[in-house]
């Protein structure tokens, strides 16, 4: 049996990955099992930004190793407080509280929002709301896809969660309509990313941010997949000049390494949280911290968001310019570009399969999005050789383009 059968026969089948079988990662480059190099153009839904195996993130990984891994929180690490430090002052947020998948830090925020509206705000027992968006993407837990505006994740998953409220996104009017005495907190992503990098109208996040201050409701940017470099800001909420109340990392923060992920808080809100309220096993613990600490030196070192911000302009110029009857869209911000195709001429699906069998790799979005969302290491001649792929795999499909 080849791999893939024996994946087929032992693993659930929640996935439907592109048939390639990766054995080795050095920036952003992968292999696979027959030598084959690809560029990597979706970097693990951003969790590989610094590239694959960074050496210094592999040094830093197995230095940790060989010295002390996990303790839980039960006894105090000499490698949490270092990394803290640093992202708490990187992001200007007072306090974090380390958490290891991205659905655990946005269920901590969820948590810390709902317990400071009663505690603080003063909301009554069991009544405080929380605004999502619709087509938002917060994770798989049953709590997160209760709030789900997509049928697939929350279907017969029930009984689903209660307490929270959908709005349209990229709709300031519609969070004020929807904002009660009761609103503790209003959840969004700057840009959603699994619903086909969609990009709200400018100015967005600043209207809300201005709402929620009125309305004492707390902000929380769920900033795992856009944060970090990954939009040319190191948070993609700085494009609208806003601090966020609560903010959500994850993803790039483990530097591709392992999951690590951090809610992110003002004083008031993080006090809610005593002794005993809520915790995890694995969160913060000193093989995550040391990789995270240097994962974010390396960032800085290596100017990665200025990179991001340059090598995402060109990009999407580079995008933007192909001609092709088969593209609707290409909208972006940073490395974190969206190709929308035209439903009736071409899918998506079949776009990355085309794209892998020369050398490249990217996911379909929903039916019609292909992803551009590199390595923020990826370098200029690889952008050139990405969209000579794709270029090419357009004309196969439409068999008439110009550039
Ligand atoms: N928030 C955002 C904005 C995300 O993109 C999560 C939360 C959840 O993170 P974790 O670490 O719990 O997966 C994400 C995750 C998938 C999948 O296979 C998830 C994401 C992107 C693509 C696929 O569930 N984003």
């Amino acid at each position: 049996m080849n791999t893939l059968q024996l994946e087929a026969q032992y693993c659930a089948h929640n996935y439907h990955p592109l048939p390639v079988v990766l054995v080795k990662g050095e920036g952003a480059y992968v292999w696979d099992d027959n030598g084959q190099r690809y560029l990597d153009m979706m970097s693990a839904y951003s969790a590989v930004s610094h590239g694959h195996c960074h050496p210094r993130l592999v040094k830093a990984m197995s230095e940790q190793a060989a010295r002390l891994t996990i303790v839980s929180r039960a006894f105090h690490t000499d490698t949490l407080a270092p990394f803290l430090q640093m992202i708490c002052e990187m992001t200007g947020q007072p306090r974090a509280l380390p958490m290891n998948t991205g659905a655990e830090a946005v269920e901590t925020a969820l948590k810390a929002a709902r317990k400071w509206a009663y505690s603080v705000k003063g909301v009554a027992a069991d009544k405080a709301e929380i605004i999502v968006c619709d087509g938002n993407f917060h994770g798989r837990t049953i709590s997160i896809v209760s709030f789900s505006s997509e049928d697939q994740y929350k279907h017969q998953f029930g009984p689903l969660t209660p307490g929270f409220k959908n709005i349209s996104y990229g709709d300031a009017e519609a969070l004020e309509a929807a904002i009660t005495d009761n609103t503790a907190a209003f959840l969004v992503e700057p840009i959603q990313g699994e619903a086909g990098i969609v990009m709200p109208p400018p100015g967005y996040l600043a209207k809300c941010a201005e709402l929620c201050k009125r309305h004492n409701v707390l902000l929380i940017c769920d900033e795992i997949q856009t944060g970090l470099g990954r939009t040319g800001k190191l948070l993609a909420c700085e494009h609208d000049g806003v601090q966020p109340d609560g903010l959500i990392l994850g993803k790039a923060l483990g530097g591709g390494m392992m999951p690590v992920s951090l809610f992110l808080s003002r004083e008031d809100v993080m006090a809610v949280f005593e002794p005993g309220d809520h915790g995890s096993t694995f969160g913060g613990n000193p093989l995550a911290s040391a990789v995270a600490l240097e994962a974010m030196k390396v960032l800085q070192d290596e100017a990665l968001v200025e990179r991001s911000a340059k090598l995402g302009e060109y990009m999407l110029q580079q995008l933007q310019a192909i001609k092709s009857d088969l593209i609707q869209e290409v909208r972006g911000r940073g490395l974190f570009i969206g190709i929308e195709l035209d439903p009736q001429r071409a899918s998506a699906r079949e776009v990355c399969e085309r794209l892998m069998s020369k050398g490249v790799l990217s996911k379909e979005t929903h039916e019609t999005v292909v992803r551009m969302a590199p390595p923020l290491v990826i370098t200029e001649a690889q952008i050139d050789e990405t969209v000579a792929a794709l270029k090419s795999v357009l004309a196969e499909l439409s068999g008439e383009i110009s550039v």
